[in-house]
């Protein structure tokens, strides 16, 4: 093990950078190359990587600084050989040799007096092994709190026979100002705990009782002035960090002048300010600690502690959801800023309704599409004069027949009959991108509106029924959807859909394909508009078309072209015969 200082390298011509974010803290494992700080120039800003990997003992730079080629920025102890003989000689002896060797090595640390840190580290390094070897009961009191009034106990973060390691939380407390964490001045096992979470306590009141394998109550000067340096690094270190929430808030500066000197004392400096932060979450730096190593954006989650403050179960149960697909609703997914929930009962009278499974189901079914299928949608309108003048004619027969026909068999069977002249729309993209799924058969789904929520029954080879039989069909499963007594079997299959709202109203509407179809016909409400003849204008029946298509497997021109072959179908129904 060798202790190494590293010096900014050349940033391109670049000199008086200013340090805006930290990336690593005193005592983080860092490999070769990995981002330690980020800086910005007036035209720039960049990473500063570690040449060498290790523990870093030392940041010697913090947010605001400015910064020049060569200047020292950190100090990492790595393995390998050492530059520096004066540094590799006591490091070796208390990490790799044996006991006997920690004995020469602080005898031989006491000839080099005149390097702070290799003094500390040493003599920091035997009072811990020497600790190590002997298990002790260390009662652990709370420390200086600032205040000599009683403060809440709003959380108790550990059980008996928890094991914790030195810096873990044992307890949360609530004053009215701020809350804080009390960590654990010991690695050890808890033996007994003295308080319950809702408990008035204060300064001295005894938490708990650890087995610990070193009291640091009774440290040797030199581990506790070590400790509370590496502490302070530690404080100005996460409160310049800006990758991830602030861990650390700064406490209120009326605490600071209420607090005095105290403030300063080793036991204060031990303590965590844990209030809301400036990211406006209110967690401890425990949970900010693990939703960092996790990833998390804090943000998303809502605290299930007191006051909705963050606990740890919070982000165990987020990450649950997150491994079960689950937390699509809390976040969104993909990145995409999650909506807020609002209290409306703040505004007025609200009442709460559970969707159903069939609301949910279609919710995510369009969400699915809408986020994954680039959409377009192409607009036209059908003249269907002479299709409607038709349909009236047939109407008392087809009733006679007990079939009511509306414009929709006549859809219908256009649409199949289009997607066997345009074969482009009559396909699926495998999931993977590489493949197109040709089909040939003919498979109608349409949009059903039904008190329960949307359903979409497929009606199956419409190119070989005629217009009669799709009619009987359609109104069949139509029924059905509305008694919802449709079977799985009867929903699937479909190739393209429609959906009309001509019985409703409208004038146009963009639909959102039924994936993996391609392609989707919104029908609106027919219209008497006035068309030039060529020597006049003349009443015609336009019913507005809208084709929503996948822009992924079709291109506009396809999209052109299926809808003149359908508006030409239905503008004469005659050539549904050919
Ligand atoms: N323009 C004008 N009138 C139309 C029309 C149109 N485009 N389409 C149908 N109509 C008329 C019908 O002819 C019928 O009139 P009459 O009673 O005088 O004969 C009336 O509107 C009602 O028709 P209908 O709704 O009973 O039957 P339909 O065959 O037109 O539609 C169905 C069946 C199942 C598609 C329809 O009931 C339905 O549920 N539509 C809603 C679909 C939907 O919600 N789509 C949106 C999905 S995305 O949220």
């Amino acid at each position: 093990m060798s202790k190494e200082t590293l010096n900014i390298p050349n940033m391109g011509g670049s000199d008086g950078v200013e340090v805006i974010e930290i990336c690593v803290a005193v005592g983080d494992n860092i490999e070769a190359e990995q981002s330690v700080l980020v800086l910005e120039s007036d035209k720039a800003s960049m990473e500063v990587p570690a040449p060498k990997g290790g523990k870093v003992l030392e940041i010697l730079v913090k947010e605001g600084d400015t910064v020049n080629e060569g200047d020292d920025f950190i100090v990492v102890e790595t393995e390998g050989d050492s530059d520096d003989a004066s540094d590799e000689q006591p490091e070796e002896s208390t990490e790799e040799k044996g006991a006997e060797d920690k004995q020469e090595s602080s005898e031989s640390n006491s000839t080099e007096s005149d390097d702070d840190d290799t003094d500390e580290e040493p003599e920091q390094k035997d009072t811990e092994s020497k600790e190590a070897s002997s298990d002790e009961e260390l009662p652990v009191s709370i420390p200086d709190i600032g205040t000599d009034d009683e403060v809440d106990l709003i959380e108790l973060c550990v059980a008996v026979d928890d094991t914790v390691a030195e810096g873990d939380s044992l307890i949360v407390l609530e004053t009215d100002k701020a809350s804080m964490e009390v960590p654990s001045p010991a690695a050890g096992k808890i033996l007994s705990i003295n308080l319950a979470e809702g408990d008035k306590v204060k300064k001295g009141d005894l938490i708990l009782t650890l087995a610990s394998s070193g009291n640091s109550e009774e440290k040797s000067s030199a581990k506790e002035e070590s400790k509370q340096k590496s502490s302070e690094q530690k404080a100005e270190q996460k409160s310049s960090d800006s990758k991830v929430p602030d861990t650390t808030p700064k406490p209120d500066p009326d605490d600071a002048r209420d607090h005095g000197t105290a403030s300063k004392s080793a036991e204060s400096a031990r303590l965590t300010a844990a209030s809301e932060a400036s990211d406006g979450v209110y967690a401890g730096p425990a949970v900010r600690r693990m939703a960092r190593e996790f990833g998390l954006d804090l943000n998303k989650l809502k605290g299930s502690g007191p006051k909705g403050r963050l606990v740890k179960e919070d982000l165990q149960s987020y990450v649950k959801k997150l491994a079960s697909g689950k937390a699509e609703s809390v976040s969104s997914g993909s990145g995409i800023p999650a909506v807020p929930d609002v209290d409306f009962s703040q505004f007025g009278e609200v009442s709460i309704e559970p969707r159903t499974k069939m609301a949910k189901l279609t919710a995510k079914n369009m969400h699915r599409s809408w986020l994954n299928v680039p959409h377009v949608s192409h607009f036209d309108e059908a003249d269907i004069t002479e299709l409607e003048s038709f349909r009236k004619e047939m109407k008392a027969e087809s009733e006679k027949a007990g079939v009511k026909i509306t414009p929709i068999p006549f859809l219908i069977k256009a649409c199949a009959l289009a997607l066997k002249t345009n074969p482009a729309f009559n396909v699926s993209i495998s999931q993977d991108g590489e493949n197109v799924i040709q089909k040939h058969y003919y498979h109608i789904g349409m949009a059903v509106d039904t008190p329960a929520g949307l359903l979409v029954p497929v009606l199956k080879d419409a190119d070989k029924k005629s217009v009669y039989q799709i009619a009987e069909e359609t109104a069949e499963l139509a029924a059905k959807a509305k008694d919802r007594k449709l079977k799985p079997a009867e929903m699937q299959g479909g190739c393209f859909t429609i959906s009309s709202l001509g019985g409703i109203g409208g004038t146009g509407f963009t639909p959102i394909v039924n994936t993996p179809e391609v392609g989707i016909l919104g029908v609106s409400k027919l219209e008497t508009k006035p068309k030039w003849n060529g020597s006049e204008f003349v009443p015609r029946q336009m019913l507005p078309l809208i084709l929503s298509y996948d822009h992924r497997a079709i291109n506009g021109g396809d999209a052109g072209r299926f809808m003149t072959t359908l508006t030409g179908l239905l503008s004469d129904i005659r050539r549904m015969l050919l």
